[in-house]
Protein backbone atom coordinates (compact mmCIF):
# COMPACT_ATOMS: atom_id res chain seq x y z
CA UNK A 1 0.00 0.00 0.00
CA UNK A 2 1.40 3.73 -0.37
CA UNK A 3 1.70 5.56 2.61
CA UNK A 4 0.44 9.67 2.79
CA UNK A 5 3.22 11.70 4.08
CA UNK A 6 2.90 15.02 5.66
CA UNK A 7 5.14 17.06 4.29
CA UNK A 8 6.32 20.19 6.30
CA UNK A 9 8.90 22.50 6.39
CA UNK A 10 12.24 21.47 7.14
CA UNK A 11 15.22 23.22 9.87
CA UNK A 12 15.77 26.55 7.87
CA UNK A 13 17.76 27.95 10.75
CA UNK A 14 16.88 31.33 12.70
CA UNK A 15 14.19 32.21 9.97
CA UNK A 16 10.49 32.24 10.75
CA UNK A 17 7.47 33.33 9.13
CA UNK A 18 9.09 33.68 5.94
CA UNK A 19 6.74 33.90 2.97
CA UNK A 20 6.37 31.60 0.22
CA UNK A 21 6.60 33.26 -3.21
CA UNK A 22 6.43 30.19 -5.23
CA UNK A 23 4.41 26.67 -5.08
CA UNK A 24 6.18 24.55 -7.81
CA UNK A 25 3.70 21.62 -7.70
CA UNK A 26 0.34 20.80 -7.93
CA UNK A 27 -2.08 17.83 -6.64
CA UNK A 28 -1.89 14.99 -9.40
CA UNK A 29 2.36 15.80 -9.86
CA UNK A 30 4.12 12.73 -9.49
CA UNK A 31 7.50 13.81 -8.07
CA UNK A 32 10.81 12.82 -6.81
CA UNK A 33 12.77 12.81 -4.00
CA UNK A 34 14.64 16.00 -3.78
CA UNK A 35 12.06 17.97 -6.04
CA UNK A 36 11.79 21.33 -5.28
CA UNK A 37 8.20 22.03 -3.82
CA UNK A 38 7.95 25.53 -2.78
CA UNK A 39 9.96 28.78 -2.74
CA UNK A 40 10.10 30.86 0.27
CA UNK A 41 12.11 33.70 -0.34
CA UNK A 42 13.34 35.77 3.29
CA UNK A 43 15.77 39.26 3.28
CA UNK A 44 18.73 37.30 3.43
CA UNK A 45 18.36 34.35 0.94
CA UNK A 46 15.97 32.52 -1.45
CA UNK A 47 15.45 28.97 -0.74
CA UNK A 48 13.74 25.74 -2.25
CA UNK A 49 12.07 22.75 -0.26
CA UNK A 50 12.55 19.87 -1.32
CA UNK A 51 10.07 16.43 -1.68
CA UNK A 52 11.12 14.10 0.92
CA UNK A 53 10.34 11.28 -0.98
CA UNK A 54 9.25 10.24 -4.42
CA UNK A 55 4.97 9.88 -5.15
CA UNK A 56 2.49 12.03 -6.39
CA UNK A 57 1.25 15.42 -4.65
CA UNK A 58 -2.51 14.57 -2.94
CA UNK A 59 -3.40 18.13 -1.17
CA UNK A 60 -1.68 21.55 -1.05
CA UNK A 61 -1.99 22.98 2.34
CA UNK A 62 -0.37 26.44 1.51
CA UNK A 63 -0.37 29.53 -0.81
CA UNK A 64 1.78 31.84 -2.08
CA UNK A 65 2.27 34.38 0.42
CA UNK A 66 1.40 32.33 3.94
CA UNK A 67 4.49 32.97 5.91
CA UNK A 68 5.77 29.45 7.67
CA UNK A 69 8.46 28.36 9.77
CA UNK A 70 9.56 25.06 10.72
CA UNK A 71 7.37 22.59 11.07
CA UNK A 72 4.69 24.00 8.75
CA UNK A 73 2.79 21.66 7.17
CA UNK A 74 3.52 22.23 2.87
CA UNK A 75 1.30 19.65 1.12
CA UNK A 76 0.22 16.17 1.14
CA UNK A 77 1.75 13.40 -0.77
CA UNK A 78 1.14 9.67 -1.71
CA UNK A 79 4.72 8.01 -1.31
CA UNK A 80 5.67 5.89 -4.35
CA UNK A 81 8.65 5.16 -2.04
CA UNK A 82 7.07 2.98 0.65
CA UNK A 83 4.71 1.35 -1.94
CA UNK A 84 4.97 -2.34 -3.46
CA UNK A 85 4.84 -1.74 -7.50
CA UNK A 86 1.10 -3.35 -7.80
CA UNK A 87 0.86 -6.21 -10.35
CA UNK A 88 -0.03 -4.64 -13.82
CA UNK A 89 -3.67 -5.87 -13.92
CA UNK A 90 -4.32 -4.09 -10.26
CA UNK A 91 -6.01 -0.99 -10.22
CA UNK A 92 -3.25 1.79 -8.87
CA UNK A 93 -4.60 2.89 -5.55
CA UNK A 94 -4.24 6.19 -6.40
CA UNK A 95 -4.56 7.85 -9.37
CA UNK A 96 -1.00 7.54 -11.23
CA UNK A 97 0.52 10.85 -12.25
CA UNK A 98 -0.40 12.63 -15.76
CA UNK A 99 1.81 11.60 -17.97
CA UNK A 100 0.84 8.00 -17.43
CA UNK A 101 -2.60 8.56 -18.23
CA UNK A 102 -2.49 8.80 -21.93
CA UNK A 103 -1.81 5.94 -24.00
CA UNK A 104 -4.58 6.68 -26.94
CA UNK A 105 -1.94 9.67 -27.40
CA UNK A 106 1.06 10.26 -29.21
CA UNK A 107 4.25 12.16 -28.59
CA UNK A 108 4.18 15.79 -30.51
CA UNK A 109 6.90 18.01 -30.62
CA UNK A 110 5.75 21.42 -29.33
CA UNK A 111 8.00 24.14 -32.07
CA UNK A 112 8.14 27.54 -31.94
CA UNK A 113 5.45 29.22 -33.71
CA UNK A 114 5.67 32.01 -36.91
CA UNK A 115 7.37 34.99 -34.68
CA UNK A 116 7.31 37.44 -37.49
CA UNK A 117 10.81 38.86 -38.38
CA UNK A 118 12.32 38.00 -34.82
CA UNK A 119 15.27 35.57 -35.34
CA UNK A 120 17.51 34.21 -32.19
CA UNK A 121 14.75 35.67 -29.52
CA UNK A 122 15.93 34.53 -25.85
CA UNK A 123 13.57 32.41 -23.56
CA UNK A 124 13.46 34.40 -20.30
CA UNK A 125 10.92 31.52 -18.42
CA UNK A 126 9.83 28.43 -18.71
CA UNK A 127 6.41 28.37 -17.58
CA UNK A 128 5.99 24.23 -17.61
CA UNK A 129 7.92 21.52 -16.47
CA UNK A 130 7.77 17.68 -17.33
CA UNK A 131 4.90 15.57 -15.74
CA UNK A 132 2.70 19.21 -15.88
CA UNK A 133 -0.58 18.65 -17.76
CA UNK A 134 -1.54 21.30 -20.15
CA UNK A 135 -4.28 22.85 -21.66
CA UNK A 136 -4.01 23.70 -25.45
CA UNK A 137 -3.23 27.80 -25.36
CA UNK A 138 -1.72 27.44 -22.41
CA UNK A 139 2.03 29.28 -22.42
CA UNK A 140 4.56 27.12 -22.57
CA UNK A 141 7.36 29.53 -22.62
CA UNK A 142 8.46 33.22 -22.44
CA UNK A 143 10.57 34.69 -25.47
CA UNK A 144 11.47 38.67 -25.04
CA UNK A 145 12.97 40.15 -27.45
CA UNK A 146 14.07 43.65 -27.62
CA UNK A 147 11.14 44.73 -28.34
CA UNK A 148 8.49 42.98 -27.34
CA UNK A 149 7.85 39.55 -25.18
CA UNK A 150 5.87 36.98 -26.30
CA UNK A 151 4.38 33.18 -25.21
CA UNK A 152 4.43 30.45 -27.14
CA UNK A 153 1.15 28.80 -26.15
CA UNK A 154 1.18 24.76 -26.02
CA UNK A 155 -0.25 23.78 -29.41
CA UNK A 156 -2.99 20.85 -27.68
CA UNK A 157 -3.72 19.47 -24.49
CA UNK A 158 -1.52 16.76 -23.34
CA UNK A 159 1.50 15.72 -20.41
CA UNK A 160 4.59 17.31 -21.14
CA UNK A 161 7.55 15.09 -22.10
CA UNK A 162 11.07 16.21 -22.16
CA UNK A 163 11.83 20.16 -22.41
CA UNK A 164 14.08 20.84 -24.70
CA UNK A 165 15.24 24.24 -23.90
CA UNK A 166 16.64 26.07 -20.85
CA UNK A 167 16.16 29.81 -19.88
CA UNK A 168 18.77 31.71 -21.67
CA UNK A 169 18.50 29.33 -24.99
CA UNK A 170 17.52 31.36 -28.43
CA UNK A 171 14.94 30.55 -30.57
CA UNK A 172 13.42 31.36 -33.90
CA UNK A 173 10.78 30.20 -35.61
CA UNK A 174 10.95 26.04 -36.13
CA UNK A 175 12.78 25.79 -32.76
CA UNK A 176 12.00 22.69 -31.08
CA UNK A 177 10.53 23.55 -27.46
CA UNK A 178 9.38 20.40 -26.07
CA UNK A 179 7.67 16.65 -26.10
CA UNK A 180 3.73 16.23 -24.91
CA UNK A 181 2.17 13.36 -24.45
CA UNK A 182 -1.14 14.03 -26.01
CA UNK A 183 -4.01 12.28 -25.74
CA UNK A 184 -6.58 14.78 -24.52
CA UNK A 185 -9.71 14.23 -26.82
CA UNK A 186 -11.10 18.01 -25.96
CA UNK A 187 -8.31 19.56 -27.53
CA UNK A 188 -7.40 19.74 -31.40
CA UNK A 189 -5.79 16.69 -32.39
CA UNK A 190 -2.20 16.71 -33.78
CA UNK A 191 -1.38 16.91 -37.22
CA UNK A 192 -0.87 12.93 -37.40
CA UNK A 193 -1.44 10.19 -35.62
CA UNK A 194 2.35 8.79 -35.78
CA UNK A 195 3.58 8.47 -32.63
CA UNK A 196 6.55 11.00 -33.27
CA UNK A 197 4.72 14.55 -34.87
CA UNK A 198 5.51 17.81 -35.21
CA UNK A 199 2.60 20.24 -33.94
CA UNK A 200 3.26 24.12 -34.99
CA UNK A 201 1.35 25.84 -32.31
CA UNK A 202 -1.39 28.49 -33.12
CA UNK A 203 0.03 31.47 -34.96
CA UNK A 204 2.36 33.82 -33.36
CA UNK A 205 -0.19 36.78 -33.58
CA UNK A 206 -2.39 34.94 -30.90
CA UNK A 207 0.26 35.17 -28.67
CA UNK A 208 2.14 37.75 -29.38
CA UNK A 209 2.08 40.33 -26.26
CA UNK A 210 3.62 43.52 -28.02
CA UNK A 211 4.65 46.29 -26.06
CA UNK A 212 1.97 48.55 -24.47
CA UNK A 213 1.59 51.79 -25.23
CA UNK A 214 3.53 53.96 -22.22
CA UNK A 215 5.00 50.84 -21.35
CA UNK A 216 8.55 51.13 -20.36
CA UNK A 217 9.86 47.90 -22.21
CA UNK A 218 13.74 48.43 -20.57
CA UNK A 219 11.82 49.00 -16.49
CA UNK A 220 9.85 46.22 -17.98
CA UNK A 221 12.60 43.94 -18.31
CA UNK A 222 15.06 44.93 -15.33
CA UNK A 223 11.40 44.68 -12.55
CA UNK A 224 11.71 42.03 -10.28
CA UNK A 225 8.34 40.03 -10.73
CA UNK A 226 8.14 36.41 -11.17
CA UNK A 227 6.54 34.89 -15.36
CA UNK A 228 2.65 35.24 -13.33
CA UNK A 229 3.36 38.52 -12.86
CA UNK A 230 4.44 39.51 -15.88
CA UNK A 231 2.07 37.88 -18.06
CA UNK A 232 -0.86 39.97 -15.93
CA UNK A 233 1.36 43.00 -16.11
CA UNK A 234 1.23 42.18 -19.67
CA UNK A 235 -2.43 41.42 -19.69
CA UNK A 236 -3.48 44.22 -18.37
CA UNK A 237 -1.48 46.84 -19.86
CA UNK A 238 0.67 47.68 -16.79
CA UNK A 239 3.91 49.33 -16.73
CA UNK A 240 5.70 46.94 -14.28
CA UNK A 241 8.92 49.15 -13.63
CA UNK A 242 6.34 51.42 -12.04
CA UNK A 243 4.56 49.11 -9.71
CA UNK A 244 5.63 48.68 -5.95
CA UNK A 245 6.78 45.37 -5.33
CA UNK A 246 4.64 44.39 -2.09
CA UNK A 247 6.72 40.72 -1.96
CA UNK A 248 10.04 40.02 0.07
CA UNK A 249 12.95 42.63 -1.32
CA UNK A 250 10.30 44.08 -2.36
CA UNK A 251 9.41 41.50 -5.04
CA UNK A 252 6.30 42.17 -7.71
CA UNK A 253 3.14 40.13 -6.74
CA UNK A 254 -0.06 39.58 -9.12
CA UNK A 255 -1.58 41.39 -6.29
CA UNK A 256 0.62 44.14 -6.82
CA UNK A 257 -0.15 44.69 -10.78
CA UNK A 258 -3.82 44.28 -9.87
CA UNK A 259 -3.99 46.98 -7.74
CA UNK A 260 -2.04 49.44 -9.76
CA UNK A 261 -4.33 48.38 -12.75
CA UNK A 262 -7.43 49.55 -10.28
CA UNK A 263 -5.96 52.86 -10.29
CA UNK A 264 -3.63 52.52 -7.10
CA UNK A 265 -0.98 52.73 -9.20
CA UNK A 266 -0.99 56.32 -9.69
CA UNK A 267 -0.20 56.90 -6.48
CA UNK A 268 2.49 53.76 -6.08
CA UNK A 269 4.05 55.16 -9.31
CA UNK A 270 5.33 58.46 -7.03
CA UNK A 271 6.23 56.88 -4.65
CA UNK A 272 10.26 56.66 -4.83
CA UNK A 273 11.03 52.93 -4.11
CA UNK A 274 8.81 52.15 -6.85
CA UNK A 275 10.74 54.70 -8.89
CA UNK A 276 12.60 52.00 -10.79
CA UNK A 277 13.48 54.67 -13.61
CA UNK A 278 14.35 56.91 -10.82
CA UNK A 279 11.84 59.85 -11.53
CA UNK A 280 9.85 59.57 -8.28
CA UNK A 281 13.44 60.61 -6.78
CA UNK A 282 13.19 63.50 -8.54
CA UNK A 283 16.27 62.28 -11.03
CA UNK A 284 16.16 61.67 -14.79
CA UNK A 285 14.71 58.76 -16.04
CA UNK A 286 17.13 56.46 -16.61
CA UNK A 287 18.22 55.97 -19.78
CA UNK A 288 16.51 53.58 -22.79
CA UNK A 289 19.00 53.04 -25.42
CA UNK A 290 18.67 50.52 -28.34
CA UNK A 291 21.57 49.37 -28.11
CA UNK A 292 21.46 46.75 -31.23
CA UNK A 293 21.45 49.83 -33.05
CA UNK A 294 24.97 50.50 -32.35
CA UNK A 295 26.13 46.59 -32.90
CA UNK A 296 25.11 43.40 -31.95
CA UNK A 297 23.81 42.93 -28.64
CA UNK A 298 22.81 39.81 -26.08
CA UNK A 299 20.84 40.15 -23.45
CA UNK A 300 21.16 37.75 -20.27
CA UNK A 301 18.91 37.52 -17.48
CA UNK A 302 20.33 38.68 -14.37
CA UNK A 303 20.70 35.58 -11.58
CA UNK A 304 18.84 34.95 -9.28
CA UNK A 305 21.71 35.83 -6.58
CA UNK A 306 21.95 39.25 -8.34
CA UNK A 307 18.44 39.96 -8.00
CA UNK A 308 18.45 39.36 -4.13
CA UNK A 309 21.49 40.99 -3.44
CA UNK A 310 21.27 43.81 -6.13
CA UNK A 311 17.77 44.75 -4.32
CA UNK A 312 19.83 44.58 -0.95
CA UNK A 313 22.90 46.10 -2.20
CA UNK A 314 20.79 49.37 -3.56
CA UNK A 315 18.93 49.70 -0.18
CA UNK A 316 22.41 49.77 1.79
CA UNK A 317 24.12 52.27 -0.46
CA UNK A 318 20.80 54.31 -0.50
CA UNK A 319 19.77 53.84 3.23
CA UNK A 320 23.39 54.22 5.08
CA UNK A 321 25.33 57.29 4.98
CA UNK A 322 28.69 55.56 4.63
CA UNK A 323 32.82 56.95 4.55
CA UNK A 324 35.34 54.80 3.09
CA UNK A 325 38.37 55.07 4.94
CA UNK A 326 42.09 53.60 3.91
CA UNK A 327 45.15 52.56 5.83
CA UNK A 328 47.75 50.17 4.97
CA UNK A 329 48.93 47.15 6.97
CA UNK A 330 52.85 46.28 7.09
CA UNK A 331 52.07 42.29 6.59
CA UNK A 332 55.62 41.72 6.03
CA UNK A 333 55.94 39.34 9.39
CA UNK A 334 52.33 38.19 9.45
CA UNK A 335 52.95 36.54 5.69
CA UNK A 336 56.56 35.24 6.70
CA UNK A 337 55.33 32.94 9.68
CA UNK A 338 52.01 32.26 7.53
CA UNK A 339 53.89 30.83 4.72
CA UNK A 340 56.19 29.51 7.42
CA UNK A 341 53.83 27.94 8.80
CA UNK A 342 52.05 26.32 5.50
CA UNK A 343 55.29 24.67 5.00
CA UNK A 344 55.54 23.38 8.11
CA UNK A 345 51.79 22.05 7.43
CA UNK A 346 52.91 20.41 4.21
CA UNK A 347 55.44 17.96 5.50
CA UNK A 348 52.28 16.70 8.17
CA UNK A 349 49.73 17.43 5.80
CA UNK A 350 47.89 19.99 7.57
CA UNK A 351 45.20 22.91 6.94
CA UNK A 352 46.44 25.63 4.49
CA UNK A 353 46.44 29.41 6.52
CA UNK A 354 44.83 31.29 4.68
CA UNK A 355 45.38 35.45 4.95
CA UNK A 356 41.90 35.78 4.90
CA UNK A 357 41.90 33.60 8.29
CA UNK A 358 44.29 36.20 9.82
CA UNK A 359 42.39 38.94 8.97
CA UNK A 360 39.02 37.47 10.45
CA UNK A 361 40.83 37.22 13.77
CA UNK A 362 42.57 40.20 13.82
CA UNK A 363 38.88 41.65 13.12
CA UNK A 364 37.59 39.80 15.83
CA UNK A 365 39.75 41.60 17.98
CA UNK A 366 39.35 45.06 16.64
CA UNK A 367 35.35 45.06 17.45
CA UNK A 368 36.44 43.52 20.89
CA UNK A 369 38.58 46.71 21.24
CA UNK A 370 35.75 49.04 19.14
CA UNK A 371 32.31 47.84 20.68
CA UNK A 372 30.68 50.13 18.21
CA UNK A 373 31.53 48.40 15.51
CA UNK A 374 29.87 45.30 16.63
CA UNK A 375 26.38 46.98 16.86
CA UNK A 376 22.98 47.65 14.53
CA UNK A 377 20.89 49.93 14.61
CA UNK A 378 17.16 49.64 15.93
CA UNK A 379 15.29 52.61 15.54
CA UNK A 380 16.99 54.84 18.02
CA UNK A 381 18.26 52.40 19.83
CA UNK A 382 22.14 50.98 19.12
CA UNK A 383 22.01 47.27 19.81
CA UNK A 384 25.98 45.98 21.17
CA UNK A 385 26.58 42.41 20.26
CA UNK A 386 27.97 40.19 22.95
CA UNK A 387 29.27 37.22 19.99
CA UNK A 388 31.65 37.63 16.74
CA UNK A 389 30.28 36.56 13.88
CA UNK A 390 32.17 37.01 10.82
CA UNK A 391 30.85 37.30 7.00
CA UNK A 392 33.12 37.23 4.03
CA UNK A 393 32.08 38.59 0.99
CA UNK A 394 32.53 34.83 -1.50
CA UNK A 395 32.24 35.29 -5.56
CA UNK A 396 30.62 32.34 -7.35
CA UNK A 397 29.52 31.55 -10.27
CA UNK A 398 26.23 32.59 -10.06
CA UNK A 399 26.60 35.90 -8.20
CA UNK A 400 28.05 37.30 -4.86
CA UNK A 401 27.04 35.40 -1.50
CA UNK A 402 28.09 36.31 1.83
CA UNK A 403 28.60 33.11 4.03
CA UNK A 404 29.18 33.39 8.05
CA UNK A 405 31.98 32.08 10.51
CA UNK A 406 30.11 31.80 13.48
CA UNK A 407 32.13 32.82 17.22
CA UNK A 408 35.34 33.22 15.49
CA UNK A 409 36.39 34.62 18.80
CA UNK A 410 36.60 30.92 20.16
CA UNK A 411 37.98 29.67 17.00
CA UNK A 412 42.27 29.43 16.17
CA UNK A 413 43.36 30.60 13.04
CA UNK A 414 43.73 26.93 11.88
CA UNK A 415 39.72 26.52 12.33
CA UNK A 416 38.71 29.33 11.06
CA UNK A 417 41.10 29.03 7.91
CA UNK A 418 39.19 25.36 7.58
CA UNK A 419 35.98 26.92 8.02
CA UNK A 420 36.40 29.82 5.39
CA UNK A 421 37.75 27.37 2.65
CA UNK A 422 34.54 24.87 3.02
CA UNK A 423 32.26 27.59 3.38
CA UNK A 424 33.76 29.25 0.05
CA UNK A 425 33.67 25.67 -1.71
CA UNK A 426 29.83 25.50 -0.80
CA UNK A 427 28.87 28.94 -1.90
CA UNK A 428 30.42 28.16 -5.48
CA UNK A 429 28.39 25.02 -5.44
CA UNK A 430 25.58 26.80 -4.72
CA UNK A 431 24.95 24.51 -1.67
CA UNK A 432 25.00 27.75 0.90
CA UNK A 433 22.07 26.81 3.49
CA UNK A 434 20.45 30.16 5.31
CA UNK A 435 21.86 29.02 8.51
CA UNK A 436 25.48 29.58 6.78
CA UNK A 437 24.55 32.97 5.69
CA UNK A 438 22.79 34.62 8.69
CA UNK A 439 23.77 36.45 11.80
CA UNK A 440 26.72 38.56 10.94
CA UNK A 441 27.98 41.21 12.79
CA UNK A 442 30.99 42.55 10.71
CA UNK A 443 31.81 41.49 6.95
CA UNK A 444 35.45 41.52 5.40
CA UNK A 445 35.09 40.94 1.37
CA UNK A 446 38.82 40.31 0.39
CA UNK A 447 39.66 40.86 -3.42
CA UNK A 448 43.42 39.98 -2.40
CA UNK A 449 43.66 37.14 -4.27
CA UNK A 450 42.19 39.05 -7.86
CA UNK A 451 44.28 42.29 -6.89
CA UNK A 452 43.51 46.24 -6.61
CA UNK A 453 44.52 48.78 -4.65
CA UNK A 454 41.96 50.18 -2.53
CA UNK A 455 37.63 50.06 -2.71
CA UNK A 456 34.82 51.10 -1.32
CA UNK A 457 32.86 48.20 0.09
CA UNK A 458 28.90 48.65 0.77
CA UNK A 459 27.76 47.99 4.22
CA UNK A 460 25.72 44.76 4.63
CA UNK A 461 22.67 45.95 6.51
CA UNK A 462 22.37 46.15 9.50
CA UNK A 463 25.71 45.73 10.16
CA UNK A 464 27.64 48.82 10.51
CA UNK A 465 30.81 48.43 8.87
CA UNK A 466 32.61 46.52 6.47
CA UNK A 467 36.17 45.91 5.72
CA UNK A 468 37.50 45.64 2.41
CA UNK A 469 40.74 44.46 1.17
CA UNK A 470 43.28 44.39 -1.42
CA UNK A 471 46.33 42.70 -2.64
CA UNK A 472 49.38 43.30 -0.69
CA UNK A 473 52.71 44.49 -2.76
CA UNK A 474 56.15 45.09 -1.53
CA UNK A 475 56.46 49.01 -1.08
CA UNK A 476 59.50 51.07 -0.18
CA UNK A 477 58.52 52.26 3.51
CA UNK A 478 60.98 55.06 5.27
CA UNK A 479 61.71 53.79 8.54
CA UNK A 480 63.86 57.04 9.96
CA UNK A 481 66.92 56.04 8.27
CA UNK A 482 66.74 54.47 5.03
CA UNK A 483 63.87 52.60 3.21
CA UNK A 484 63.25 49.07 3.66
CA UNK A 485 60.77 46.86 1.43
CA UNK A 486 57.96 46.31 3.21
CA UNK A 487 54.62 43.99 2.49
CA UNK A 488 51.85 46.40 2.62
CA UNK A 489 48.45 45.33 2.66
CA UNK A 490 45.48 47.58 1.52
CA UNK A 491 42.73 48.47 3.85
CA UNK A 492 39.55 50.03 2.94
CA UNK A 493 36.61 50.30 6.05
CA UNK A 494 33.35 51.39 5.38
CA UNK A 495 31.35 52.59 8.25
CA UNK A 496 27.81 54.10 8.61
CA UNK A 497 28.40 57.62 10.26
CA UNK A 498 25.61 57.26 12.12
CA UNK A 499 26.96 55.53 14.24
CA UNK A 500 31.07 55.58 13.90
CA UNK A 501 32.83 58.87 13.08
CA UNK A 502 35.49 59.44 11.13
CA UNK A 503 37.89 60.02 14.19
CA UNK A 504 36.85 56.31 15.65
CA UNK A 505 36.83 54.62 12.30
CA UNK A 506 40.37 55.92 11.81
CA UNK A 507 41.91 54.59 15.10
CA UNK A 508 40.19 51.36 14.30
CA UNK A 509 41.94 51.17 11.42
CA UNK A 510 45.04 52.46 12.95
CA UNK A 511 44.62 49.45 15.44
CA UNK A 512 43.46 46.82 12.88
CA UNK A 513 46.66 47.68 11.25
CA UNK A 514 48.86 47.74 14.49
CA UNK A 515 47.43 44.10 15.24
CA UNK A 516 48.27 43.09 11.52
CA UNK A 517 51.91 44.21 11.77
CA UNK A 518 52.64 42.56 15.28
CA UNK A 519 50.14 39.79 15.23
CA UNK A 520 51.13 38.96 19.68
CA UNK A 521 49.12 42.12 19.79
CA UNK A 522 45.75 39.97 18.95
CA UNK A 523 46.52 38.31 22.28
CA UNK A 524 47.10 41.01 24.37
N1 LIG B 1 47.25 39.87 -0.98
C1 LIG B 1 48.02 39.09 -1.77
N2 LIG B 1 47.70 37.82 -2.06
C2 LIG B 1 46.56 37.33 -1.54
C3 LIG B 1 45.72 38.10 -0.71
C4 LIG B 1 46.13 39.43 -0.42
N3 LIG B 1 45.39 40.23 0.34
N4 LIG B 1 44.67 37.36 -0.36
C5 LIG B 1 44.82 36.16 -0.94
N5 LIG B 1 45.96 36.16 -1.65
C6 LIG B 1 46.51 35.06 -2.42
C7 LIG B 1 46.41 33.77 -1.65
O1 LIG B 1 47.49 33.59 -0.79
C8 LIG B 1 46.35 32.76 -2.76
O2 LIG B 1 47.67 32.56 -3.23
P1 LIG B 1 48.29 31.09 -3.32
O3 LIG B 1 47.34 30.32 -4.19
O4 LIG B 1 49.63 31.31 -3.91
O5 LIG B 1 48.33 30.58 -1.93
C9 LIG B 1 45.62 33.46 -3.87
O6 LIG B 1 45.71 34.84 -3.58
C10 LIG B 1 44.14 33.08 -4.01
O7 LIG B 1 43.47 33.32 -2.78
P2 LIG B 1 41.87 33.15 -2.70
O8 LIG B 1 41.24 34.44 -3.00
O9 LIG B 1 41.44 31.99 -3.49
O10 LIG B 1 41.65 32.70 -1.20
P3 LIG B 1 41.29 33.58 0.02
O11 LIG B 1 41.23 32.67 1.16
O12 LIG B 1 42.19 34.72 0.14
O13 LIG B 1 39.81 34.13 -0.32
C11 LIG B 1 37.49 34.11 -0.83
C12 LIG B 1 38.68 33.31 -0.27
C13 LIG B 1 36.24 33.27 -0.70
C14 LIG B 1 37.35 35.40 -0.07
C15 LIG B 1 37.78 34.43 -2.31
O14 LIG B 1 37.87 33.23 -3.05
C16 LIG B 1 36.75 35.31 -2.97
O15 LIG B 1 35.66 34.88 -3.36
N6 LIG B 1 37.08 36.61 -3.15
C17 LIG B 1 36.23 37.57 -3.81
C18 LIG B 1 35.36 38.32 -2.83
C19 LIG B 1 34.59 39.39 -3.53
O16 LIG B 1 34.09 39.23 -4.63
N7 LIG B 1 34.49 40.56 -2.91
C20 LIG B 1 33.87 41.70 -3.51
C21 LIG B 1 32.57 41.92 -2.87
S1 LIG B 1 31.88 43.45 -3.36
O17 LIG B 1 31.56 43.23 -4.90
Amino acid sequence: MSQTIEVKVPDIGDFKDVPVIDVLVKPGDAIKAEQPLITLESDKATMDVPSPASGTVKEIKIHIGDKVSEGALVLLMESADAAPTPPASEKAPTPPPPAATNSRGGIAEVRVPDIGDFKEVPIIEILVKAGDEVKAEQPLITLESDKATMDVPSPLGGVVGEIKVKVGDKVSEGSVILSLVTGDTSAPPPPSAAPSTSAAPPPAQAALTAPSAGVDEGAFKLAYAGPGARKLARELGVDLGKVKGSGNNGRILKEDVESFAKGGGAAQAKAPAAAADGAGLGLLPWPQVDFAKFGPVESKPLSRIQKISGANLHRNWVMIPAVTYHEDADISELEAFRVQINKEGEKSGGTKLTMLAFLIKACVRALQQFPSFNTSLDGENLIYKQYYHIAFAADTPNGLVVPVVKDADKKGVFDIAAETGALAKKAREGKLGPADMQGACFTISSLGGIGGTYFSPIINAPEVAILGVNKSITKPVWDGKQFAPKLILPLSLSADHRVIDGALATRFNVYLAQLLADFRRVLL
